[in-house]
């Protein structure tokens, strides 16, 4: 019998209802939406595929400011709810939002506040979880190729990108277009893993009042060290870590199989059993990858080192009742790219879901 329920993913630019009844005609219930534009005004799903990270960054940070009222969010989720989809999650907030948390800056605690207002928001809107990734560099310093079966195109890592982030940048986004010279500050993991407590404290017991659970992306791709900023949960161990700084139901994880897999140590295995068993994951992030860092290419979901039919038997096992996303598919060869590898990886999910 299964539970746990399958979700898509969607940039804002996909917000429609073609989008969404491509989700339903796939066997989809739910849907997990990215309010910031990291696109930098791009609107064709063809042309878009997830952004890789290149040194230059995604585009403006603020650019979703009046996405996160209240008002704006239950209009976001009765939308959804009309063309018949559960809104699961909001994934990742807004750089400009919080890029003084990230950096310890002197907007800090003013910057906390507007975090907390967003929560309630949520909260308010109905919708139960958002999903962050509490990174300086974010998902950066991967490539775009012909690496998956079939020459299809896909993300890869091949080495460490060592370019330093420059100041009035963070998490791959722009929040200062005039900023002084020079990169951001070098600072060491300690440092880092102190600010995610203040964040957590500060964040975590209005996620409790609001109904919210925060849910941690680990990082991707997971190296202790990328463009001269350390990394929080670069191995399976360090998720222990982060839900131990302030245990919560609201301290939660959203659970990327292909970056703990491609994480040098640990058990991809072992972790999800756990922390499924625990309650501790929010959602889940489901794709393939071949390799571990700092050299491995993001695969099909049936085409990779994760053994998926295994990771389902676990959920299932486990009683996971959470969301599952295929998070990004290497693009097909045709007229719809992103469909045809989104549709496809739906489709195996289904199938193992169905057999297990
Ligand atoms: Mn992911």
């Amino acid at each position: 019998m299964a539970r746990f329920a399958l979700g898509f993913g969607f940039y804002h630019h996909m917000l429609d209802e073609g989008s969404f009844r491509f989700a339903r005609q796939c066997g989809a219930t739910h849907a997990v939406v990215h309010l910031v534009d990291y696109f930098g005004g791009a609107r064709s799903v063809a042309e878009v595929n997830q952004p890789v990270g290149a040194s230059g960054g995604w585009g403006r940070a603020g650019a979703s400011t009046e996405r996160w009222t209240a008002a704006s969010l239950k209009a976001l989720r009765r939308q959804i709810n009309d063309a018949g989809l559960e809104l699961a999650a909001i994934e990742n907030f807004d750089p400009a939002h919080w890029y003084d948390v990230l950096l310890g800056g002197p907007k800090r605690d003013e910057q906390l506040e507007g975090l907390c207002e967003i929560i309630r928001a949520v909260g308010t809107a109905g919708i139960p979880v958002i999903g962050y990734n509490f990174s300086l560099a974010g998902v950066a310093g991967r490539v775009s190729g012909p690496y998956a079966r079939g020459e299809a195109v896909s993300v890869a890592m091949d080495g460490i990108d060592e370019t330093p982030v420059p100041r009035g940048m963070v998490w791959n986004m722009v929040y200062d277009e005039a900023p002084p010279a020079g990169s951001q500050p070098s600072i060491d993991q300690d440092t880092l893993w102190e600010r995610l407590a203040y964040f957590l404290d500060a964040v975590i017991p209005v996620a409790e009042k609001s109904g919210v659970r925060l849910a941690a992306h680990p990082d991707d791709p997971p190296v202790p060290r990328l463009r001269d900023t350390p990394r929080l949960v670069h191995q399976p161990a360090l998720y222990d870590r982060l839900l131990a700084l302030h245990p919560s139901r609201a301290n939660a994880l959203e659970f990327c199989l292909g970056s703990v897999a491609e994480m040098s140590e640990g058990d991809l295995y072992e972790s999800t059993e756990r922390h499924a068993r625990n309650g501790d994951i929010a959602y889940i992030h489901f794709r393939n990858v071949q390799g571990k860092v700092p050299h491995y290419r993001e695969a099909f979901v049936d085409d990779g080192d994760i053994d998926m039919a295994r990771i389902v038997e676990i959920l299932e096992a486990a009683r996971f009742d959470g969301v599952m996303i295929p998070d990004h598919t290497p693009l097909m060869q045709c007229d719809a790219p992103w469909h045809a590898g989104m549709a496809y990886a739906m489709g195996y999910i289904r199938a193992l879901q169905k057999s297990a």
